[in-house]
């Protein structure tokens, strides 16, 4: 059966769609037709920021909060302070449409989540009842560095925006954006890089999340996956079914001395896209280093003579001159085959990685959560077909005990999807930047991966 004909209607929960209403720009937007923000009508194709101040143009006092409240900066390498954020995120964070679903970020994920290299306590912007002090309101902020259309810019990277359920519709969720923007600002940073679910003034691209199924008879039990006409739950699992075990030569978990070798087989890749990060070492160190329920990541590794072997003799310092270099030339330059050296000898040819985010199934008899990975950041290199390479990752998160494979049809996902039997969900992730304005991008366009 064409993965057509076995289309199962994903009910998803790319959760971060709440509202998601048809938004023309008719709709007034009190706070946001007051930001530097493109308008939904626009169609912009410069490539600038749309306000310029400087650090003495900003407030230097925090904004008032309603009575009754006050900010509070959550110290998130605080056990009991991350414990609080823990309880109000898995309470009141992101569900999907019909409220079946809820985020369950574990603390542990959100501690890797907020301690990026070189973060800021004070981007970590929390409201509290300033009776019991309980945290009732939270957003994020941490620090990145942003291409958009080959310009380089430090940018804040914002999530986990949360009000409490009985808080809402009381514009408090603009209170901490301003709140947050001005802290972002007192640092000299002017840009920020965020995605929603819902449709505000204005996103730069638009992707829509995919699903593989891993464990067929628990996605259906819970209502997330249903069979389409003529399917039954038997053939719908061995339509599903992986092999036992990775089927790349040289696929192992990501270690210590692979880190170098990554950031550049990273660089290069992600300098291919209009929108990407840039990872240092460090950053591919915490980023990416495989972390125990939190983040998955493997490399498939050549030993070093038989990467010899392997490379064409006039190709292989080419391909290695341009992983060394994380310029947008060089990586255009290495497309067909890149690879680079860890600290062992070895060449590395290929990545990938995935996240461990579990949500919440709310009000069921049998099932209370739903294990999901999500793609995160993948380079197949040299010699790597990266249809097989995320069969890999499938298999590999499937043996990790997860029940669905997610992932975003951005850079070069779409190229998989159908062999490896993704569906299309009912939800769209919807990138912004604040304060820049360029033209919009095609969803393979878009070579960043949030949490
Ligand atoms: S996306 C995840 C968002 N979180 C959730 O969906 C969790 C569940 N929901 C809630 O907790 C609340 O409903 C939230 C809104 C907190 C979302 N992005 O206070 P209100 C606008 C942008 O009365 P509430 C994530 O974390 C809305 O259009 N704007 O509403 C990235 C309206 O404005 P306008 C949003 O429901 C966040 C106003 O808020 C969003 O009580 C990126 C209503 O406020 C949203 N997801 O609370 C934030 N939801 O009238 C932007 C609502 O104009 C960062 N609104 O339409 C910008 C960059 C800042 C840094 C800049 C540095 C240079």
């Amino acid at each position: 059966a064409s993965p057509e004909a076995i289309q199962n209607l994903f009910h998803h929960m790319a959760m971060k769609q709440r509202a998601a209403a048809k938004d023309t720009g008719a709709r007034a937007h009190g706070f946001w037709d007051k930001q530097p923000v493109p308008k939904l009508a626009e169609k912009p194709d410069q490539n600038e920021p749309i306000e310029t101040k400087t650090v003495a143009d900003v407030r230097a006092t925090p904004y008032k909060l309603p009575p009754g409240f006050s900010w509070s900066s959550v110290d998130v390498a605080d056990e009991k302070q991350l414990g609080e954020l823990y309880d109000l995120l898995a309470k009141n964070y992101v569900e999907d449409d019909d409220a079946m679903f809820r985020f369950d970020y574990k603390p542990e994920f959100l501690r890797w989540a907020l301690t990026a290299p070189g973060y800021y306590k004070d981007w970590m912007v929390g409201v509290r009842h300033a009776s019991t002090g309980d945290l009732c309101a939270f957003i994020s902020g941490i620090p990145v560095h942003t291409h958009v259309r080959g310009k380089e810019m430090s940018m804040c990277e914002i999530n986990f925006l949360c009000v409490h359920k009985e808080l809402r519709s009381k514009r408090l969720a603009p209170k901490l954006i301003k709140e947050v923007t001005r802290r972002v600002n007192l640092r000299d940073i002017w840009q920020a890089v965020y995605t929603a679910g819902v449709v505000v003034p204005s996103p730069v691209a638009d992707c829509r999340y995919f699903h593989r199924t891993l464990n067929a008879r628990k996605l259906l039990e819970i209502g997330f996956t249903r069979l389409g006409p003529r399917m039954t739950q038997l053939r719908f699992e061995r339509l599903q079914k992986l092999a036992p075990e990775p089927v790349i030569e040289g696929w192992r978990p990501m270690a210590k001395h692979d880190i170098s070798a990554v950031a550049k087989l990273l660089n290069a890749h992600l300098a291919k896209f209009a929108l990407h990060l840039r990872f240092s070492d460090e950053e591919v160190r915490h980023w990416l280093l495989p972390r125990e329920g939190v983040v998955s990541a493997y490399v498939v590794a050549r030993p070093k003579a038989a990467a010899d072997a392997a490379a064409a003799p006039e190709a292989a310092p080419a391909a290695a001159a341009a992983a060394a270099s994380s310029g947008a030339g060089a990586a255009a330059a290495a497309a067909p085959g890149l690879s680079a050296t860890n600290d062992k000898g070895e060449t590395i040819v290929g990545f990938a990685s995935y996240y461990l985010l579990p949500s919440t199934v709310l009000r069921h008899a049998k099932h209370s959560d739903l294990k999901a990975a999500y793609s995160y950041y993948n380079v197949a290199g040299e010699g790597v077909d990266l249809t097989r390479l995320m069969e890999c990752s499938l298999i590999a998160a499937r043996n990790e005990g997860m029940d669905v494979f997610n992932a975003l049809h951005l850079m070069q996902n779409e190229t998989f999807f159908k062999e490896l039997k993704f569906g299309p969900g009912d939800g769209t992730l919807h990138y912004y930047l604040y304060n820049w304005k360029c033209a919009k991008m095609k969803p393979s366009d878009v070579g960043i991966v949030l949490l």
